[in-house]
């Protein structure tokens, strides 16, 4: 693993800027734990691929972008969509496929958007976002904007051609972009030391000529350090920059598998590195909360969560009339 934050980064860090990040976590944390046990009930269709313990990753990232900087994200989206600000019952009506939904419930879990935020969309595509990213890096250059945009994606998608041929062109034209990613380990059921004889994704930022950087992905106050140079480095004009985030993905590929190809050793090895109870301790013996306040702020982000589900449960299915809307122009 890379080393984690100093302890004179850790220091250094404003305390309202470490509430905001608990608080990013700690709710993106309770909205997969509840939708996981909304899923177990048979109370929504489709599937749910759950960000559980990828949770610093886009809170990380996100923290270091503007409101109109743009990130692409994949079919495990809602950490980024809430990270970059999307309301949280219009995304999770949507998860729930009702009219209420952001995207009027016919995007579902692997389709929000809101443009407004910056949040371009999820993708059922592995990989297929990452040239989408580019075109938004790059019109932003045509506009003259200084807009930076992430692409987020899987180690699974790092395989796929959509992924080299977008670092080759990205890096060429000097697009302010940033390849985020999220190393979990596992593509399905597929382990990423089975596939790939290289250790570090990062690394092949090398053959495309811009910097690559291994990061603690557990660790979000060293996900958001990174993040912040790529940033800079993409608004001042000098080019993307590939992030390798070392993760793990706690529950299965989808709500519901049962993890078969996996060790119980090793699923215990990585609870021990959970991002949450981590950062909550960090947050604690830096005083940016008491432990009764800290309490309360926990319980306040579960019971919106749980609004959210209810508001979302009583919420009216899109009207079958309307199932054309969108699809031809006026
Ligand atoms: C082009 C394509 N191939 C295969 C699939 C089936 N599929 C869905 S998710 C997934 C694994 C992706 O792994 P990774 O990129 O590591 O993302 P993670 O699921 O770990 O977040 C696969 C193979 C797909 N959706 N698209
Ligand atoms: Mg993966």
């Amino acid at each position: 693993m890379p080393p984690s934050t100093d302890d004179a980064v850790v220091a250094d860090i404003p305390l309202a800027l470490v509430r905001d990040l608990y608080t990013g976590m700690y709710r993106i944390r309770q909205c997969e734990d509840q939708l996981n046990t909304a899923f177990a009930r048979n109370l929504f269709p489709g599937y749910i691929h759950s960000y559980l313990g990828q949770e610093a990753c886009a809170v990380g990232v996100c923290a270091a972008l503007r409101q109109d900087d743009c990130i692409v994200s994949t079919h495990r989206g809602r950490g980024h969509y809430l990270a970059k600000g999307m309301a949280l019952k219009p995304m999770m009506a949507e998860m729930f496929g009702k009219a209420t939904g952001i995207g009027g419930g016919r995007g579902g879990e692997m389709h929000a958007a809101d443009p407004a935020r910056g949040i371009l969309g999820g993708n059922g595509i592995v990989g297929g976002g990452i040239p989408y990213a580019a075109g938004a890096a790059y019109s932003a250059v045509l506009d003259g904007i200084d807009r930076v945009t992430v692409a987020f994606f899987g180690d699974g998608a790092s395989n796929q051609g959509a992924f080299h041929e977008t670092l080759n062109l990205a890096a060429a034209w000097k697009l302010p972009l940033l390849f985020v990613c999220e190393n979990n380990m596992y593509a399905e059921m597929t382990p990423f030391k089975e596939t790939v004889n290289e250790t570090d994704i990062a690394r092949r930022a090398v053959g495309y000529g811009i910097p690559g950087v291994v990061v603690d992905g557990n660790d979000v106050l060293a996900v958001l350090a990174a993040a912040r140079t790529a940033v800079a480095r993409a608004r001042a004009g000098d080019g993307p920059t590939l992030l390798e985030l070392k993760t793990y993905r706690t529950g299965g590929h989808f709500q519901g598998d049962p993890c078969k190809y996996r060790t119980r050793e090793e699923e215990a090895l990585w609870k021990s590195r959970d991002p949450l109870p981590r950062f909550r301790a960090l947050a604690l013996q830096r005083g940016a909360f008491d432990e009764a306040g800290l309490a309360a702020l926990e319980v306040r982000l579960a019971a919106e969560i749980t609004e959210a589900i209810d508001f979302s449960l009583a919420s009216p299915d899109p009207d079958p009339a309307s199932a054309l809307d969108h699809v031809y122009a006026p």
